[in-house]
């Protein structure tokens, strides 16, 4: 692979987060955060003022900028790529915006066999800054890792079904029960655009990828494994076997075992389920696979309840993390707009000093 000896390429095989991602005895327990790259920080807010979502995410050196800044402020062990799950909808020409205070709005909901027929398909070309912005990161981050991230087919799904954020999904449910056939062309014409969408990073240089499929959790175990998984794992198989894939979702903790299926290396748990039963859930139910490594869980609600709560929360979660045969520390979704990064910062540290297991 092309990537594997590319001289811009400065990330040791040892790493620990790709050491922890390979189920490996990392130097240090990892650590990274959803969402690390903005909203919570004011020199993320005062480079995007004025400036939208959709058109930052196509400005390299934007990219660069917001992705650098919380591994500079924090040091943590991963840098996300600063982008949005739309991203290849709106370089496909799907008509979308991303709007302040409410998430994606997509103009035309997409319905029908004829809706689905219509969507475009995704010429790499649109792409062409997000791999440019891989490229200029990989001078910046040095021996820092770059994830490379995609929403899986179901997620960009509830965003087109729906026309934009949904508490309940069901305008969704009812087309994937209705009519199936609809449902498995729209999925399989998202899972291509997934593909090449995480292709262009990957080409670019990440280390890593994370397939988000955050609203999964809404589907029950059967109607996830019908109308779901084929589609995630034909993304996560058509990644290939050359860089770790982390596969993460809300309230998934009936799917785990479901969504490692897929082909995913590293498992993302939210934090409802403690770390350890994550663990036994994934071995219990596949026993002669290799032996589970797991990315979590703090709840970033808990980044609030001072910094007493927040130790003994961080050290609870690295003990049932030692579980595992890997464990990258993360929160259990998504950082929230008005944490206080200083709380970050000290989340990192504590977790580097902590010890690592067996
Ligand atoms: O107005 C603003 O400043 C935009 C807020 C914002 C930001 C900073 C959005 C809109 N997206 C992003 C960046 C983003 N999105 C990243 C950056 C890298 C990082 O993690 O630091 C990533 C990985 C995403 C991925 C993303 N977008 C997901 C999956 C992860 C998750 O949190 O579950 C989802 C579901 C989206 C859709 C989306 N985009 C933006 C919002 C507010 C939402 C969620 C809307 C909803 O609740 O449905």
């Amino acid at each position: 692979m092309a990537e594997l000896t590319d001289a811009r390429i400065r990330v040791p095989v040892d790493a620990p987060f790709l050491v922890a991602a390979r189920g490996g005895r990392p130097s240090r327990i990892p650590v990274w955060f959803m969402r690390q790259a903005g909203r919570s920080l004011p020199e993320y807010r005062a480079l995007r003022e004025g400036v939208p979502m959709l058109a930052s995410c196509f400005d390299p050196e934007m990219v660069r900028e917001i992705t650098m800044q919380p591994v500079r402020r924090h040091g943590v062990d991963a840098a996300i790529l600063f982008s949005d799950i739309m991203v290849p909808l709106k370089a496909a020409g799907v008509d979308l915006d991303i709007v302040p205070g409410t998430g994606p709005v997509v103009a035309s909901t997409v319905r029908s066999t004829a809706d689905v027929f219509a969507l475009p398909r995704l010429d790499p070309d649109a792409l062409r800054p997000v791999g440019e912005a891989v490229g200029l990161l990989l001078e910046s981050l040095g021996e820092t890792p770059l994830i490379g991230f995609a929403g899986a087919p179901f997620t960009l799904a509830s965003y087109l079904v729906e026309g934009g954020p949904s508490r309940n999904h069901e305008r969704t449910k009812a087309l994937m029960h209705s009519d199936p056939d609809t449902w498995h062309a729209l999925l399989d014409t998202l899972a291509d655009i997934t593909l090449t969408f995480l292709r262009t990073q990957i080409e670019a240089g990440v280390s890593a990828i994370q397939l988000f499929d955050s609203w999964a959790g809404a589907l029950s175990a059967r109607d996830y494994r019908e109308l779901v998984q084929p589609h995630s794992a034909k993304v996560l198989r058509g990644v290939g076997d050359a860089l770790p894939k982390i596969h993460f979702g809300v309230g998934t903790g009936e799917l785990l075992p479901a969504m490692r299926e897929t082909g995913a290396d590293v498992v993302g748990v939210d934090w409802r389920v403690p770390l350890d039963s994550a663990v036994r859930r994934l071995r219990d139910a596949a026993p002669d696979a290799p032996p589970p490594v797991v990315q979590g869980n703090l709840d970033p609600a808990v980044l609030f309840a001072g910094w007493p709560a927040i130790e003994r929360e961080v050290r609870r979660i690295v003990d049932e993390g030692h579980a595992a045969a890997g464990h990258i520390f993360n929160l259990g979704h998504g950082v929230l707009p008005d944490t206080d990064p200083e709380m970050i910062t000290r989340v990192v540290e504590l977790v580097h000093e902590l010890p690592v297991g067996e």
